[in-house]
């Protein structure tokens, strides 16, 4: 009876891991290139930072936001290879290479020189696998990017809102980083200005103090993923998102599926890149560029995938319509 009962607890045991486990990688889909989405379920979240929070800019007025369907979005960033893909089957030529200006690139001595015809999506001035998170597009790029995914499978693919890029970073969080408050542990939860780079280029000054193994890009999920199964949300690259970007352009009181400001020179990008300091790769730490002429060596984006409607809603929706 002893024995039998200590199997059953074992049993339980496995379960309950099984489940645990099951909850922090979600559903899954793989798409025709290879990309990954991970579920992220409707809910609701407090965007923005407390105004305690080291590093928080007054732009990040925390308020109530409510995500009423759900969506799957790119467990990583979009890699040089699958950009390259997109490249070859369309002939694309990039807004850096049509105009002839280029992108910000890095020399040899390590620093960001900003736009010379000589840096592209293909030569950021260091180097990718086709595994890193592509660089120096713009956000028309990625847009154009995100036509041809879309033409091609026959689903609509689109850049994450900045909602819900936010609540998809935080993933249930409200701490500064997915994993914390401390800035050293961002080393664990993704590529930021660390001491790797401090030590071969002793003209940089930013960073965490400890190291985090990667000077510039680093491939896509070499770091802990957060509670949504996502790799990459900070640091590595900036992500374009779809709003136009508006400083202090959030209200006090609650949003429901917000789109952001109707109209803007800039559109919005998060998350922070490999040449970030800690406090630009925050789960709430917000910037804008240009669309067009915005492109950096440090800059790239990931894709929402729209859920079906039933997939889409809350538990209690599905219920109503079934
Ligand atoms: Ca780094």
């Amino acid at each position: 009876m002893r024995t039998f009962c200590r199997l059953v607890s074992v049993c339980l045991l496995v379960f309950h891991c099984e489940s645990a486990r099951g909850a922090v990688a979600g559903r899954e889909i793989t798409n025709s290139i290879g990309l990954r989405l991970a579920f992220i379920p409707p809910g609701q979240f407090l965007m923005g930072s407390p105004e305690n929070e080291p590093g928080r800019e007054r732009q990040e007025t925390r308020h109530a936001v409510e995500l009423t369907r759900g969506f799957y979005l790119g467990r990583h960033e979009i890699t040089v290879g699958q950009f390259r893909e997109f490249v070859r089957a369309e002939n694309f030529r990039t807004d850096a290479e049509r105009d002839g200006k280029g992108a910000y690139g890095v020399n040899e001595a390590g620093r960001i020189e900003q736009m010379r015809p000589q840096f592209t999506w293909a030569n950021p001035g260091f180097p990718q696998g086709d595994d890193h998170p592509v660089v120096n597009v713009s956000w028309h790029d990625a847009k154009a990017f995100l036509r041809w995914l879309s033409k091609k499978e026959n689903r609509a693919y689109r850049l994450p809102t900045e909602a819900e890029w936010e609540y998809a970073c935080r993933a249930g969080t409200t701490t500064a980083y997915s994993n914390g408050n401390d800035p050293e542990g961002l080393g664990f939860a993704g590529n930021g200005a660390d001491a790797t780079a401090r030590e071969k280029y002793p003209g940089w000054s930013i960073g965490i103090r400890g190291k985090d193994s990667h000077i510039f890009t680093a491939p896509v999920g070499s770091f802990a993923r957060n509670g949504f199964g996502l790799h990459d949300m900070h640091g590595n690259v900036w992500e374009w998102c779809e709003d136009w970007y508006v400083p202090d352009s959030y209200p006090m009181e609650k949003q429901t599926d917000p789109t952001g400001p109707a109209t803007g020179t800039a559109k919005v990008q998060r998350g922070g890149g490999w040449s970030s300091d800690a406090r630009r790769c925050r789960s709430a730490s917000r910037v804008g560029r240009d669309p067009s002429a915005y492109r950096g060596c440090y800059l790239g984006f990931r894709v929402v995938l729209a859920a079906p409607a039933i997939e889409a809603s809350p538990p209690d929706e599905k219920r109503k319509s079934k």
